[in-house]
């Protein structure tokens, strides 16, 4: 069976879950679900990221121990993904002992191996420079910029401090010439979008400088072996945790193991900020430490809120939990995906959200549903209706629904288009709302129901199509949609795809799945 390894990033647990933790999390719940559902081995990871500076410092203002707070603020994202109905396998914590164990053989590893150029991928030095604690991150001076208050800040806003601290080194710089080669190797892009790409391709062509990865002037953190006056880069330790998680290095000779089943990761889901860490460092880490890197790393956009940045300090952080129980879970699952170009960025607003849920979900598929499964109730003895000879017309619809799934196999699979995919089945929506106006089944019931029971099974055929594929994004919606078509559950994979509603199947009373917005509200 082919299997599909699917990561979202380890959220640091200084802050409290918003909407754009759940976006990753949810497109990467959306992959994992449809690869499931098309036959595939899944394993899919999230987690949470409790080292370094940022977790140390955020522990401190709450006046607890850092192990207290990141043992109580990591639960708020395991929360998370269970009130997004995401279906992940494992939930990793970088305090676990797994990941230290790892951590610290991923280390002995780089350190005992030469870089291309020769010499040893790690060495000690001292580090002289600026260190922006809210992103984990070192900057050069050239890409700093001062702002009003004469402060320096890095290309994302943060504030920088300069530090002079011994620490150990990657050699980074010897691996420009490999990494360029990587981006250009394999069938499948290592790096998408495109523009991303192109992105981490300059700056990986302008020149590396070896990197950092030890700290010696805090203590949070996983020690460096054989010298535990370093604690390991904060980023060194989280990003170790895509293997740590599938038991590397206990399990690396077990062929049986999840590392051997899982590992290279078919995809590690990030989202813009983040890439270079996930596109430079991590493949270098990795072969530096003789193993394969990840098949590819997307980065997602940013989401706005009303058109300004998300931020504590303007109070309009969109929590997911009240969106949810404002809308529904699937509404929101459903709008984050369909409403921006997955890869780029995004603007959160409550007109946009309720304008999808009265627009694509209550009147185009809701009603479609409803409409169509309530006159089956009524008029066609609540079975499956038996179809007689297919029309141009007929053939035209079914044709569209079932040519479905290969489009969204493409879309998602090849270019995690989540917008694409939607927009091509709800283009099948909405020739079967046309359909149903154009064969008008509540005139068929009076001159000629045998045509009227083709168009009911025309039509319910195409609803089960486009319930299999929505299952992914709605899965809770479209459970309810399949029941009331009757499917059983073992006809809901993609296997089952091409196999046809039978007909004379008793039908359980339909309800609808999608209310209006404003009738969710009053109700
Ligand atoms: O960076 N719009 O963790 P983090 C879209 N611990 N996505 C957003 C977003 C927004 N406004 N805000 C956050 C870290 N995200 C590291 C990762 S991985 C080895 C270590 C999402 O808590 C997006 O996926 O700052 C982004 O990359 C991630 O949250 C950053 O989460």
């Amino acid at each position: 069976m082919s299997r599909y390894y699917v990561t979202t990033p380890i959220y640091y647990v200084n802050d409290a879950p918003h909407i754009g933790h759940a976006y990753t999390t949810l497109a990467c719940d959306v992959l994992a679900r449809f690869m499931r559902l098309d036959g595939r081995e899944v394993h899919f990871l999230t987690g949470t990221d409790e080292h370094g500076q940022k977790v140390e410092k955020a522990a401190r203002d709450a006046g607890v121990s850092p192990q207290d707070f990141t043992d109580r603020v990591s639960r708020n994202f395991r929360d998370l993904a269970s009130h997004l109905n995401v279906s992940n396998d494992d939930f990793i914590r970088t305090t676990e002992p797994r990941h230290k164990a790892c951590c610290a053989e991923l280390w002995r590893r780089m350190a005992s191996s030469e870089a291309p150029n020769g010499e040893s991928n790690i060495y000690l030095g001292k580090y002289a420079g600026w260190y922006a604690v809210r992103d984990e991150a070192f900057y050069g001076e050239d890409e700093l910029t001062t702002g009003p208050d004469g402060r320096k800040r890095a290309p994302s806003g943060a504030e920088v401090e300069w530090v002079e601290e011994p620490s150990y080194f990657f050699r980074l710089s010897a691996w420009q010439d490999w990494l360029l080669d990587h981006y250009a190797r394999g069938n499948t892009e290592f790096v998408g979008p495109g523009t991303r790409r192109n992105e981490v391709m300059s700056f990986v062509r302008q020149g590396l400088t070896d990197l950092s990865i030890s700290r010696t002037t805090f203590t949070w953190g996983i020690p460096v072996p054989g010298d535990p006056a370093h604690i390991m880069y904060v980023w060194l330790d989280a990003l170790a945790n895509y293997v740590s998680a599938l038991g590397w290095p206990g399990n690396e000779t077990d062929p049986e193991g999840l590392f051997a089943r899982f590992w290279p990761a078919d995809l590690h889901m990030v989202g813009k900020d983040i890439v270079r860490f996930h596109t430079v460092y991590w493949p270098a880490f990795l072969k530096a430490a003789g193993l394969e890197p990840p098949r590819r790393v997307f980065a997602h956009g940013w989401w706005t809120v009303e058109g300004q940045k998300m931020s504590k300090s303007l109070g309009n952080v969109v929590k997911p939990a009240e969106m949810i129980s404002r809308y529904g879970l699937d509404p929101v699952r459903y709008f984050l995906l369909r409403e921006v170009p997955f890869g780029q960025d995004g603007d959160f607003s409550q007109a946009a959200i309720v304008r999808r849920i009265n627009t694509d979900l209550a009147n185009d598929l809701g009603n479609l549903g409803q409409r169509v499964l309530s006159f089956v109730q009524k008029n066609a003895g609540a079975v499956v209706p038996e179809p007689g000879p297919l029309s141009a017309e007929d053939r035209k619809l079914l044709d569209a629904a079932a040519g479905l799934l290969v489009q969204v196999r493409g879309d998602l699979v090849a270019a995690q288009a989540f917008n694409r995919a939607l927009e091509a089945v709800f283009a099948v929506v909405a020739e079967a709302n046309r359909y149903v106006d154009s064969q008008a089944p509540w005139t068929l019931r009076k001159t000629d129901q045998e045509r009227m029971r083709t168009v009911l099974y025309v039509l319910a055929e195409t609803i089960r199509r486009v319930a299999i594929l929505l299952q992914p994004f709605m899965p809770d919606s479209m459970a309810k949609l399949l029941d009331q078509l009757a499917v059983p559950a073992d006809a809901r994979s993609f296997a089952a795809f091409d196999a046809a509603l039978r007909p004379g199947v008793a039908l359980p009373a339909p309800a609808g799945v999608f209310p209006r917005y404003q009738d969710m509200a009053v109700g």
